[in-house]
């Protein structure tokens, strides 16, 4: 009998499930929030209210994708011999459930949709997510209360950021008081979707937990001081931290029932994306970085020993193996590219095709392309800037975009001070070559690229696999799992031209300069940008 192990990643645009056996994956199926579950009305899975900064989305919508995700695994697989599953949530979101949460979730009767049974259940209908940047205030008080910016990174792992838990609870509590009062548990969208299906609060994880500027980043336990410079109350609001490792228990009887799950399938913590693919990637050891090219950009490392950004631009958060990783997250990911492809009226063909036939350098053109408001930098009020050209260059804006992209990765990634030896690509853009060579040619590293793009949801079920064989003590060791997975997904390795090096070194110089100027009064770049045109296109 064959036994099978399931990853489910539940991110900004749709819901996914990978099953593994213990050598490969045997079957993956998607969600799509947008087409799938037209009734809650999301583009791109979210809800952008009439201010930009305000993000949320529905967690009732992940719910009913989770139902219907298990009734399409279960029409293709002996769900039956599923041993063990995990899962991955967009980072940051919260969830805030009331006193009636609990028992209805103990209660749910498999002849009726829980979202039927759990409609009255939340003390706030929606759920703030990753992308919402509405708390520049509450980022304040908190940083200030924790004795500033130095302080907050050294106890949290990260400088206070406008997407992070924390702040969005406290905005939740200062301007509804008593929706906080009437919160009994505020989740992560990771550990909500976790309880759903154990049919009673889950733990929050290590890897998940850092994101939330709650965690002591040393100790991970909840910190007192940062619980305190948040919001009243919040210790007997937040679920127990655990290790992303852990069996939080087995899964519940309405799944049993309603799908045909074993009664003795485990539970694993649920953990973020981030650190999911961090697993998916098979980033165990130091010396490799890994891109994820998604609705989000980020870029991020395994991290064996704590090292902190102390100018507050990157994160440490929990590695699913018990150690650190490092991140930097930009929102101007995959939702940007589409904007100028959009704008311009291009396939995806015709962008690689435009990617191919410019000049790396773009003759001096240079976006910082702030499509909406960005992370790293920090921008809250979206603007686009270009220096040397305007909106009416198709070919300068499409490789304005990508290489802009890049450079800022190059750029504010500098304090992980680390050369990676190669970067591994996933997301879906990862399948785009010509983005990649871009991206390869910037960072003068070979990019390897995966078959599965999909790599928090394929993280999640290699986690889920290792904990299952840990339990029944036949321990599989990280390194075998990644072999026997990982190698076959290797797809291709994108090799960056050498010729380009030195343009790009220049590039990032100029590059910062242009920022430097925009958002720090810095001195006018044109000189330079001229010097640059000179040295490299006339
Ligand atoms: C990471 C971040 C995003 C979300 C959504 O800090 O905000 O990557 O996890 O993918």
């Amino acid at each position: 009998m064959s036994i099978y192990f399931l990853g489910l990643d539940c991110s900004t645009q749709s819901l996914t499930g990978i099953i593994t056996d213990s050598i490969s994956i045997i079957y993956k199926c998607i969600i799509n929030f947008d087409k799938e579950l037209p009734q809650y009305n999301t583009t791109n899975g979210v809800n952008i209210l009439d201010d930009v900064k305000v993000v949320h989305s529905f967690p009732l919508m992940w719910v009913e994708a989770l139902e219907l995700l298990l009734n399409k695994i279960q029409n293709h697989i002996s769900i039956e011999n599923i041993k063990a599953i995990s899962g991955s949530g967009q980072q940051h979101g919260t969830v805030y459930l009331n006193d009636k949460f609990e028992s209805a979730l103990k209660a749910l009767n498999p002849k009726e949709t829980i979202i039927n049974q759990l409609k009255g259940c939340f003390s706030r209908q929606t759920s703030p997510i990753w992308m919402d940047s509405s708390t520049f205030r509450q980022c304040e008080e908190i940083r200030k209360t924790l004795g500033g910016l130095k302080e907050t990174i050294k106890i949290t792992g990260s400088n206070t950021f406008e997407r992070f838990s924390g702040p969005q609870i406290r905005k939740f509590y200062q301007e509804n008081p008593e929706g906080y009062r009437q919160t009994s548990i505020i989740h992560l969208v990771s550990s909500f979707m976790a309880t759903i299906l154990l049919g009673e609060n889950a733990p929050i994880d290590h890897g998940d937990g850092a994101g939330m500027n709650l965690m002591n980043i040393k100790t991970k336990q909840w910190d007192i001081s940062a619980l305190n410079a948040t919001a009243p109350n919040l210790i007997q609001k937040l679920p127990p931290l655990t290790d992303s490792y852990n069996i939080i228990g087995k899964i519940s009887p309405y799944f049993i029932k309603k799908y045909g799950l074993n009664p003795n399938t485990l539970l694993i913590a649920w953990s973020g994306d981030n650190p999911n693919s961090l697993i998916g990637v098979g980033l165990i050891d130091k010396g490799k970085v890994a891109i994820s090219l998604g609705t989000s950009d980020t870029y991020f490392g395994y991290m064996k020993n704590l090292h902190l950004d102390l100018n507050g631009e990157g994160h440490v958060f929990g590695a699913p193996t018990g150690d650190y990783m490092s991140l930097i997250c930009y929102k101007n990911g995959s939702l940007a590219r589409e904007k100028v492809k959009k704008e311009y009226n291009l396939d995806w063909g015709k962008f690689s095709e435009i990617l191919r036939k410019t000049s790396p350098g773009n003759n001096g053109k240079i976006m910082l392309p702030y499509f909406f408001p960005e992370i790293v930098p920090l921008v809250l009020e979206p603007k686009v800037y270009r220096f040397g050209f305007d909106e009416n260059d198709i070919e300068g804006n499409v490789r304005a975009i990508i290489e802009a992209q890049f450079l800022s990765m190059r750029l504010h990634s500098e304090w992980i001070n680390e050369q990676p030896q190669e970067i591994y690509a996933t997301g879906g853009a990862s399948a785009n070559k010509d983005i990649l060579q871009v991206a390869a040619d910037i960072f003068q590293t070979p990019i390897r690229q995966f078959n599965t793009t999909d790599s928090a949801a394929l993280g999640a079920a290699l986690r889920s696999l290792k904990t299952y064989y840990d339990f029944i003590k036949k321990g599989k060791n990280w390194d075998e799992i990644v072999d026997t997975f990982l190698k076959t997904q290797f797809s291709s390795e994108t090799i960056p031209n050498i010729k380009n090096r030195e343009l790009y070194n220049d590039m990032l110089n100029l590059y910062k300069k242009c920022e430097d100027y925009i958002l720090r009064n810095g001195e006018d770049p044109e000189p330079s940008r001229k010097q640059f045109i000179e040295k490299y296109f006339l």
